[in-house]
Parts: structure tokens; sequence; C-alpha cells
């Protein structure tokens, strides 16, 4: 496994930040995001795997650490061999486009439509893999500690969530719902809005909120909680049972993470 020498916090400290702000902006803010820390390389032949600039980091916590609610065998999957191969397929992506290798992957995915045509595919579902991928490692922990599981403690985030859908409890009714009706593969979300208010949407493929031009203006927003629902992020223990999935994936949901990313977003829209 190839080890990131960034942070998952850096990352995700980066995307909120830069979501609110102008496309020329983001570009003026990319130096401290998921950088390609690599040289230029040499023009690699397209039918090799690059090594960067892009890199697959660890998971936060051990691949067991999860059980019973998400399987250690499909942790190892799809964190090993899904999410690793949407960073190998965004490295061979760009790998003759030395300028786009020094960019952040916020800014590689935060708007395609400047991209040459032949790459934005690619990088739309392989960018949107690696950048969704490190995000939802990020939104998980071990459960039995506190913030973890359960209901978020009282905090901006719990208030913010009590008074967008009434309770807790009904907004998870309503995070739940987008990710049920997501038809074949996607995420739900739960972004913060350009005005900071929060919403539940869902997203097709490896798309995400970030990614303006693709996402209607009415779903995108700074994404703080995030779920996959593709096949393979659950198939192996649940089967065709989603519905199971999603309930069993509270119990692992790191709140603490959630309370921080809503923090970081508002006051990026400030
Ligand atoms: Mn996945």
């Amino acid at each position: 496994m190839v080890v990131n020498s960034n942070t998952l916090p850096s990352h995700m400290n980066t995307t909120r930040r830069q979501f609110i702000v102008t496309t020329a902006a983001v570009a003026a803010a990319a130096t401290t995001a998921v950088r390609s820390g690599a040289q230029t390389p040499t023009a690699a032949p397209a039918t090799t795997t690059p090594a960067g600039p892009f890199t697959l980091a660890p998971l936060p916590y051990a691949p067991e650490g999860l059980e019973p609610h998400i399987d250690v065998l499909t942790m190892n999957i799809h964190h090993g061999k899904h999410h690793k191969a949407y960073v190998d397929n965004l490295n061979k992506a760009i790998a003759l486009h030395a300028a786009l290798q020094k960019k952040t992957l916020e800014n590689l995915i935060g708007d395609l439509n400047f991209l040459p045509e032949d790459i934005r595919k690619p990088v739309q579902n392989n960018g949107g893999g690696h950048w969704n991928h490190t995000f939802f490692w990020s939104l998980m922990a071990a459960p039995g500690k506190p913030g973890i599981g359960g209901e978020p403690s009282d905090s901006p985030l719990a208030r913010e969530i009590n008074g967008s859908f009434g309770s807790v409890e009904k907004f998870k009714t309503a995070f739940a719902d987008a990710a049920m009706k997501r038809f074949g593969s996607g995420w739900a979300w739960l972004i913060v809005k350009a005005e900071g208010k929060l919403a539940v949407v869902s997203t097709a493929n490896q798309d995400n909120p970030l990614m303006q031009g693709i996402v209607p203006n009415g779903d995108r927003g700074v994404p703080i909680l995030g779920l996959d629902v593709w096949e393979h992020a659950y198939y192996l223990h649940y089967q065709n049972k989603r519905a199971d999935y999603v309930t069993a994936w509270w119990n692992v949901v790191n709140w603490n993470e959630v309370a921080k990313n809503y923090e970081a977003a508002v006051k990026a829209t400030k």
C-alpha cells in the first residue's frame, strides 16, 4: 500500500474552505490541499500506472475495527482494491498533463470543465472516487467511544440538525431515505449549502456536491457526512439488503468528525 504523507484532516479542511470561494480563489488557495507532492514525472506510457501524484492513505483505523457493522473483508477490498483503483486511474488520467499533476484534488474535481475533454470523465469518476472514499473513511470509527454511533452530543451541529430537520431521528430518516432512493450506485450526503444551511442530497456514481457543472446547483455544498451506497460497500455482508447496511452504519459514524466538518464549513460560508 502506498502511504500518503497528507493527513485526512488537511484534505478535508481544505475541501471545506475551498467550496465556498470562487473558482479563481480556489485555484489560488490550492497550495495546501490534497496535493501532488511528486515532481513532474517523465511522460509514462498510458498503459502503465504512474506512482503518483495522488496516493492511497492508510485507513485511519484497523480494517476490522468497524466489525460487526462493516466486516473486515469488505473494508479490505473496498479500501485496498476499489479505492486504490480510483487513485491509480486518476494518476493514469493525468499522467500526460504535467500542469494538472500540481493541482489539488478539490481543484481537479471542483470544475471539470477546465479539463481537457478526453480526461474529463476519467477525472470525474476516479477523482470523485478518490475524494469520496478518503472522506468516507474519516467519517467512521470503531464503536464504543464517545461520539461514535448514536446521536451527536450537544454541539452547534446537533442544534442545527434539530433546527433543520426537527430531530436527529428525523434527520437520520431523511438521510436513509436518500440512501435508499439512490438507484444503482452513488452516495447520500449531508451538506452545508452556500448560505450555511444543512441539506440532505444524493449523487450518482462517484459524483459529489463539490462538482459544479455536474451536480445540480441546488444539490451543491460542502459535504460534512457521506454514505457510500455502491454495492461494493455492503454486498459481501448484507447482500441485497441496503437498508440493513444503512441502519448498521449509524453505529460507526464518527460524530466528532462530522461536528468538526460542520463548524469548518459554516466558518467558510462567513
Ligand atoms: Mn465505495
